[in-house]
């Protein structure tokens, strides 16, 4: 019998076309070879890598599953193995191109006019121009539709007021996708940050997705120009719509992470030698790593036919739900289990679970938190609206 890969118990890559696996390779490439020697020293130092962006943009990562305007128009199964891959670097890699891809250039593509989509996609599949997505508020982040920001029609124009909380790239950003209440229901708007009255302000001493911009942004009185609309989103459809995108990427990223740390668990365990055994020859290690494999095929197996679903055009954004909930669950516990296995050498960041497991307690909580999420699930079960 052949030996199986321990880090793809029921060989997933083989599910994968060729295409698929050649996108996740040149990926994975570039995690090893560009980002990861790079990514535990912006941690520490609490910098994004901006340098790395030129070369996302050149491997097509950048709005990858949309069509035209300089994107490559790849399948979602694609897009999820990208996420899975960045985030074996770091979530801060695949956050920057979840909102750049799924939540910056999808409403422009979905909600767009076409000379919104002309004047900006091209630009931010290039890397030359990077968004930011503003819907969460200081005031609560789990009912957005209780949104205090607001735009009043003036003219040929609209007056934006507001603020907005724990946007990622705010700062970085050349616009700024925003939602906000009109007397015609919650709108989207693409705000150029160099418009006066907006200001972005970086949001410090995070212990978490430390390799990420996240920014507040204010707007006071900022006026935007009706062209500026996103004239196809009206309501919170629009801005779930994103989420949806953001959040299926999402359901693949973790187990990139999840993959990282038992990877180096497996390596440690095998080496570190106590009471004259390896680590790993212990039952209660043994049992340890083999539920972490067991979790990690689980999540491996509902995220593939999650992307399958989603280029079938089946896909529900319940099912979203509970695998965005399953798999930064999984990955959660596996980073802080794998720490522990670690022992003192798991609180440095010269390993990675440490480093995992506290970007996880951002991406168990952004995108809607396990806790909406369950209740999603809950209400899909029962038909009763708990929130
Ligand atoms: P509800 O009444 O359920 O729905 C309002 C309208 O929206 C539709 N809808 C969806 N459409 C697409 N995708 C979804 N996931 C959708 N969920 C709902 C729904 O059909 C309805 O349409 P219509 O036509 O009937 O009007 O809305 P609700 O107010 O009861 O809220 C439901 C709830 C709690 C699930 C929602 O508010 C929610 O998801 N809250 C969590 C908010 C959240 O996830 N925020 C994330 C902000 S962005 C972010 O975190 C980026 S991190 C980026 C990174 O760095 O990676
Ligand atoms: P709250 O909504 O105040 O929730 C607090 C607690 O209450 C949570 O545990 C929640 O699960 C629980 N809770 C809420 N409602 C219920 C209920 N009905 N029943 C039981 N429990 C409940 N947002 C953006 O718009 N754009 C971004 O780019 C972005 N990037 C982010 C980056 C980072 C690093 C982080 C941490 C967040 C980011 N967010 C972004 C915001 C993110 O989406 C919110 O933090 C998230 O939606 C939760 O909102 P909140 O922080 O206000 O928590």
């Amino acid at each position: 019998m052949s030996k199986l890969d321990p880090l793809d118990l029921y060989n997933i890559s083989d599910e994968l076309s060729d295409e698929e696996r050649m996108i996740r390779e040149s990926v994975a490439r570039f995690v090893d070879e560009r980002a990861l020697p790079l990514i535990p020293e912006c941690f520490d130092a609490g910098r994004f890598p901006e340098e790395l962006i030129p070369e996302i943009a050149d491997l097509g990562l950048l709005g990858s599953s949309l069509e035209g305007y300089g994107c490559a128009g790849l399948n979602s199964v694609s897009y999820g193995l990208i996420c899975q891959e960045l985030e074996r670097a770091d979530s801060g890699l695949r956050s920057f191109v979840s909102v750049q891809s799924s939540l910056c250039m999808y409403p422009i593509h979905a909600f767009g006019s076409e000379a919104q989509r002309e004047a900006w996609l091209p630009g931010m599949a290039a890397g030359e121009i990077i968004g930011c997505f503003g819907l969460t508020e200081p005031h609560g982040g789990s009912d957005p539709a209780n949104m205090k920001t607001h735009a009043r029609r003036d003219g040929d124009d609209w007056i934006l007021n507001g603020a907005k909380m724990w946007i990622t790239n705010g700062t970085i950003a050349k616009i700024a996708i925003v939602w906000a209440r009109t007397e015609d229901g919650i709108q989207g708007f693409i705000v150029e940050t160099d418009s006066k009255g907006f200001e972005a302000r970086d949001i410090k001493a995070k212990m978490s997705l430390r390799a990420s911009v996240t920014s507040e942004l204010y707007f006071d009185n900022v006026r935007v120009p009706d062209a500026n609309r996103l004239p196809g989103a009206k309501g919170l459809k629009g801005p779930l719509s994103c989420l949806t995108q953001a959040r299926y990427g999402i359901t693949w990223g973790p187990i990139g992470a999840a993959i990282a740390c038992l990877s180096e668990t497996l390596d440690y365990t095998a080496d570190r030698e106590l009471f004259k055994r390896p680590l790993a020859a212990n039952q209660a290690v043994q049992l340890k790593l083999a539920d972490m494999g067991r979790r990690i095929t689980l999540a491996q197996l509902m995220a593939l036919h999650l992307g399958r679903l989603k280029d079938a055009g089946k896909m529900h954004p319940t099912q979203v739900s509970l695998a965005k909930w399953n798999n930064v669950r999984m990955a959660l516990d596996i980073a802080r289990e794998c720490r522990d296995v670690l022992g003192g050498s798991g609180i440095t960041l010269e390993y990675v679970p440490i480093r995992h497991m506290l970007n996880l307690e951002s991406v168990i909580t952004y995108e809607g938190t396990e806790t909406i999420h369950q209740l999603v699930v809950g209400r899909e079960l029962t038909g009763i609206n708990a929130f």
